[in-house]
């Protein structure tokens, strides 16, 4: 599967094919969103038709429940797995502390949930995704869609207070309208360029009212395995 793979695609397969290595038989796992999780959704797949792993998959995004069905998991809903042994899922940063920047897919929600009702968090990602300090990646934050312009105007007027907004953020679109989440909500896109401190800025935007969730993912990641284009993988 992995020969004919650009750079990127293989960098993202090899992170996703090591960090399968961590899901044992009669797990619970949570099944992340995003182009790296899903490699590691066909891994998994794979492992359930060659090897007859038993797993149950709790995944984060309507998506990843269809292919994962696909691939021939068996997809149970988080309530009904009630905890889980482990959860692999994509970023669109970490830094050195294992902070992550999530929710590029528009997923954000329900894998900070899935991450943090779970007892190993693990992040594939290709190399490309490590930062010094997050920001550069737009952090994606939830807002209900009642109000959501007097929600925007608020929450930028906090981050300017907090001299953290680099410019104007951006409501997630699709195509010519609004994207809207699994469940029903708006992601608008906030251009901060560097967090200096990612655990104020999560903490001030969720006590905002209409704010649902942000994707900043801090202390919830465990261990990341990180893809290279030449195939080379790490783990930390
Ligand atoms: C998902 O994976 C999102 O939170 C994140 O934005 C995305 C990264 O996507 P990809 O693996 O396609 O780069 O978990």
């Amino acid at each position: 599967m992995s020969t004919e793979l650009s750079p990127i695609d293989k960098a993202k397969f090899v992170a996703a094919k090591k960090a399968v290595e961590f899901v044992e038989d009669g797990m619970r796992v949570g099944l992340g969103t995003g182009s790296t999780a899903a490699w590691m959704v066909r891994c998994l797949g794979e492992l359930v038709r060659d090897e007859g792993l038993k797993i149950k998959g709790v995944p984060t995004s309507t998506r990843t429940a269809q292919l994962a069905r696909e691939v021939g998991i068996e997809v149970v809903s988080l309530d009904a797995a009630k905890w889980l042994d482990i959860t692999i899922d994509g970023a669109d940063e970490f830094d050195g502390d294992l902070n992550l920047i999530k929710g590029g897919g528009g997923a954000l929600l329900q894998e900070k949930i899935v991450a943090t009702a779970s007892d190993q968090m693990i992040v594939i990602a290709d190399a490309g995704k490590e930062v010094e300090t997050l920001g550069q990646f737009p952090l994606p934050v939830e807002l209900v869609p009642f109000g959501w312009q007097t929600t925007q105007a608020l929450i930028e007027e906090t981050l300017v207070s907090l001299d953290v907004l680099a410019r104007k953020s951006t409501l997630r679109m699709n195509g010519d309208t609004p994207f809207v989440t699994d469940e029903g909500n708006h992601i608008l896109d906030l251009h901060l360029k560097r967090i200096g401190n990612a655990q104020q800025t999560a903490m001030v935007l969720n006590q905002m009212p209409g704010v649902v969730e942000n994707g900043l993912f801090i202390d919830i990641c465990d261990r990341v395995v990180i893809g290279y284009g030449d195939g080379r993988v790490e783990v930390r």
